[in-house]
């Protein structure tokens, strides 16, 4: 049994669907310098236009309220409200156009979740630096003090950062998403650090300044995969299971819910592994100091990106400088759970319920929102998207065993997402969306799924038992 408040959403990022890259004064993020780079992106695919969401706003509130949602969440651009990413100049055209997103989904009875921060940094700041700089956290504090001044009123659900591990990781190990640096086992580990650092002082920034009277909560979105052992019961892949998530999970969530510092599982490898390379700097790990705002207690809730599970064994990235070999983990796929859509998805609905299961005992019972989930089309279009329709449906049952037997304190589920859209390094080839986008289309056409329908239904349902009971 769902609670009669829970929240059912989608969500979505700026970059990823409202194109105008350059309308209303909006400057240059880091992904669209990326994206102008031809070889990085599928199909040297970008967000220029993406679903025209900038213009086009209208057309989503309408699906929104085709869904049935109760709540919606976006993210803010920064670069379109502060062009060079400080408040010395502030786009009066991008708060317009934020204040009426938030003020139609209000008038429609849909609550704003709000993230501040999915992936765009201003190029401004990149060009000093970005996140590897000492002075990006207080920069995205300011960011952050002006949203909250500016949107707080009326927002009172806010994820500061999406995906740490993701911009860390994926931005300046892998290289692979903006800004496409390439500096394994050291840039990913600075970058995490100041994203930590960022976090906390925007969420003390909103609890001495903001809470009293705006009334909100603030958390980060954290993404995992569920690890299991590749053998069961295998002492050394239970341990690399272990490893494997609290090098991803852990990163974040153990300062910020249980001790204020890194896991110490994280700490011991890669102090460990610089040992064995030879590597005679101060750890790449940095460490928190005096100086830092406590990292302890900032999250009023958890904010979970769940996609897929995995199988791990030690091994992999064996004597390079890198994350993987720091955490002595490796992949691998187990057959019986079936891939299907995008190649890093495997379908394993458990692996959702016992994610949630391991954060309310890891991290201290917290109110937990589910704040991406969902299952990706390649290939032919198939509007009658009959896998994606049973992905939400099991995905959604696991929730409310999580509820019902677990315990687990689910406060709500936000699929993603609402429109198919730019998927960062695979361009528009993989959708996600209930709603296909006709990127063909000057219009930008959107139709439902039958999965959309689906999820509506099942909304719906809920709703109805909620006034019911
Ligand atoms: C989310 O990340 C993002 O928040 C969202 O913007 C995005 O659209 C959504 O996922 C769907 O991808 O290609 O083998 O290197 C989820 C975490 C981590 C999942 C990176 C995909 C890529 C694996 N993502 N992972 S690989």
């Amino acid at each position: 049994m769902f609670p009669s408040d829970f929240a059912w959403g989608a969500a979505t990022a700026a970059y990823q669907i409202e194109g105008g890259w350059q309308a209303g004064g909006k400057g240059p993020s880091i992904w669209d310098t990326f994206c102008h780079v031809k070889g990085r992106v599928f199909g040297d695919h970008n967000g220029d236009v993406g679903c025209n969401s900038y213009e086009l706003w209208e057309k989503d509130l309408e699906c929104i309220r085709q869904l049935g949602l109760t709540h919606y969440r976006l993210s803010l651009s920064w670069a379109r409200l502060l062009p060079d990413g400080t408040t010395g100049h502030v786009n009066r055209k991008g708060v317009q156009y934020y204040n009426k997103v938030i003020d139609d989904l209000l008038a429609c009875s849909v609550s704003p979740m709000v993230t501040l921060y999915h992936f765009d940094l201003p190029q401004a700041l990149q060009d000093q630096g970005g996140w590897k700089s000492p002075k990006i956290s207080a920069m995205f504090d300011s960011y952050a003090k002006f949203c909250f001044q500016t949107f707080g009123d009326r927002v009172k659900l806010w994820i500061t950062i999406n995906e740490p591990y993701v911009c860390a990781k994926l931005g300046h190990e892998d290289g692979i998403h903006a800004p496409g640096l390439k500096e394994p086992g050291m840039a990913a580990y600075l970058v995490g650090h100041n994203m930590l650092r960022a976090h906390a002082m925007a969420w003390h920034s909103y609890n001495s300044a903001y809470r009293a009277q705006q009334k909100g909560v603030v958390s980060l979105a954290l993404n995992s995969d569920w690890f299991e052992p590749s053998r069961a019961g295998c002492r050394e892949d239970v341990a690399a299971a272990e490893r494997r998530l609290a090098f991803t999970l852990g990163w974040f969530a153990w300062p910020v819910f249980v001790t204020g510092d890194y896991p110490e599982i994280m700490r011991s490898a890669i102090d460990a592994q610089s040992k064995k390379l030879g590597y005679g700097g101060s750890s790449r790990l940095p460490s928190f100091s005096k100086d830092d705002p406590a990292i302890l207690g900032t999250a009023d809730f958890f904010a979970l990106n769940y996609y897929t599970s995995r199988k791990v064994r030690p091994g992999g990235g064996a004597g390079q400088m890198s994350m993987k070999s720091d955490q002595d983990a490796e992949e691998v796929l187990d057959p019986s759970w079936p891939i299907c859509g995008v190649s890093w998805l495997a379908v394993v609905p458990h692996g959702l319920r016992n994610l949630l299961k391991y954060i309310k005992n890891s991290f201290n019972n917290p109110a937990v929102y589910i704040t991406e989930n969902g299952f990706a089309q390649t290939g032919p279009l198939q509007i009658e998207d009959v896998q994606r329709s049973e992905f939400y449906k099991d995905a959604i049952s696991q929730v409310a065993k999580a509820i019902e037997e677990d315990g687990v304190n689910v406060r709500g589920y936000f699929a993603w997402s609402l429109l198919d859209n730019f998927e960062w390094a695979d361009g528009y080839s993989v959708r996600f969306g209930l709603f296909n986008v006709d990127f063909e289309d000057a219009n930008r056409r959107r139709t439902i799924y039958q999965s959309g329908r689906d999820y509506a239904k099942i909304i719906s349902k809920q709703k109805m038992k909620s006034i019911q009971t």
